[in-house]
């Protein structure tokens, strides 16, 4: 027998990075996500003799991936797995195909093997896992934040369906993991600045995404992914993940918004550049993207579900 998850990547509005001194990949900041549709991790549960993985096509060995199977087992009875997953777009180059591997991993074994979690339980196997794939259990605009650290829903995406235009920059892995870039940045003289300032933001955010505060939402985003790579530039040695044709988007993205248009700019670890924008200024953001020499695709993407089943 077979089992089929799929889900979604996530961006985050307020960033999170940085790790609490605790156990378990708590994070050191809350965070605010945006749930995307179109880009999917698909993966396939079946039991074996022997744990194996594969991704897309290829077996690998995945650290994490067995430090999540040994945690799923220290509470549950969970046999041998042969996991097969595949994404729809590029692996570790900034697209957050860690957030959509493990909320899917998690909801697939939990499905498989009738674990009979609920979505905050999934939410914090994921997180213990990948502190971003918290938030992809969960549909439309989703809030990460102590003191359990399970995301949880802040507004379904048909409330305020916003669209997000992904400018592709480069198809190559990143240069510095996620979690071995936090662990350099905890040591910045900006980190504790970095921590501090976020717990407000958050609160604020909320605020402006349940008020659906377009302008407000812009401001507080991009000021809190612009302070996050502050703080990477701030980590010794420096965290540089932009490149010239990342930097191009965000300046042209910010033109935009001073001549009027809803639109803003966020900024992962990686190079690649998403534009939020209100759904009616999204193709003039995609055809200005587009236009900017070096972009290598630009993908047009809505609000997505969460991670789920396939229905057998
Ligand atoms: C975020 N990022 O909030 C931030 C913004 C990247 C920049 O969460 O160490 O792969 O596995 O918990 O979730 C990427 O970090 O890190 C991330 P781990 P994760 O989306």
């Amino acid at each position: 027998m077979t089992t089929i998850a799929y889900a979604h990547p996530n961006i985050a509005l307020i960033k999170y990075w940085g790790k609490a001194p605790d156990q378990g990949n708590v994070p050191a900041t809350p965070s605010l996500s945006v749930t995307l549709d179109t880009l999917v991790t698909r993966t396939a549960i079946e039991t074996a003799d022997a744990d194996r993985f594969e991704l897309d096509g290829r077996p690998v060995e995945d650290k994490k991936l067995a430090a999540c199977l040994a945690d799923l087992r220290a509470h549950y009875d969970v046999p041998p797995l042969v996991i097969r997953s595949r994404n729809n777009f590029p692996t570790a180059a900034g697209l957050a195909s860690s957030a959509s591997g493990f909320a899917a991993l998690v909801t697939a074994i939990d499905g498989h093997c009738r674990l009979g979690m609920d979505a905050a339980t999934r939410s914090t196997f994921a997180r213990r896992a990948s502190g971003s794939a918290a938030r992809s259990i969960f549909g439309g605009f989703v809030a990460l934040d102590g003191p359990d650290w399970a995301a949880r829903p802040l507004l379904e995406r048909a409330d305020w369906p916003l669209r997000v235009v992904v400018a592709v920059t480069s198809a190559a892995p990143k240069a510095v993991a996620s979690s071995a870039g936090m662990r350099l940045s905890m040591a910045s003289p900006f980190y504790p600045a970095w921590v501090t300032s976020t717990h407000e933001d958050f609160r604020l955010a909320v605020d402006h995404v349940r008020n659906r505060d377009f302008d407000a939402l812009a401001e507080l985003a991009e000021h809190s992914c612009l302070k996050m790579h502050g703080l990477m530039l701030a980590t010794r040695p420096g965290l540089v993940y932009w490149n010239p044709v990342t930097l191009e988007c965000l300046h042209r993205i910010r033109a935009l918004r001073a001549a009027g248009l809803p639109v803003f700019c966020t900024i992962d670890a990686g190079p690649q550049v998403k534009a939020i924008c209100l759904p009616e200024a999204a193709g003039r953001v995609a055809a200005e993207l587009r236009a900017i020499p070096g972009v290598i695709e630009i993908l047009e993407i809505g609000l997505g579900s969460g991670a789920s089943l396939e229905a057998p």
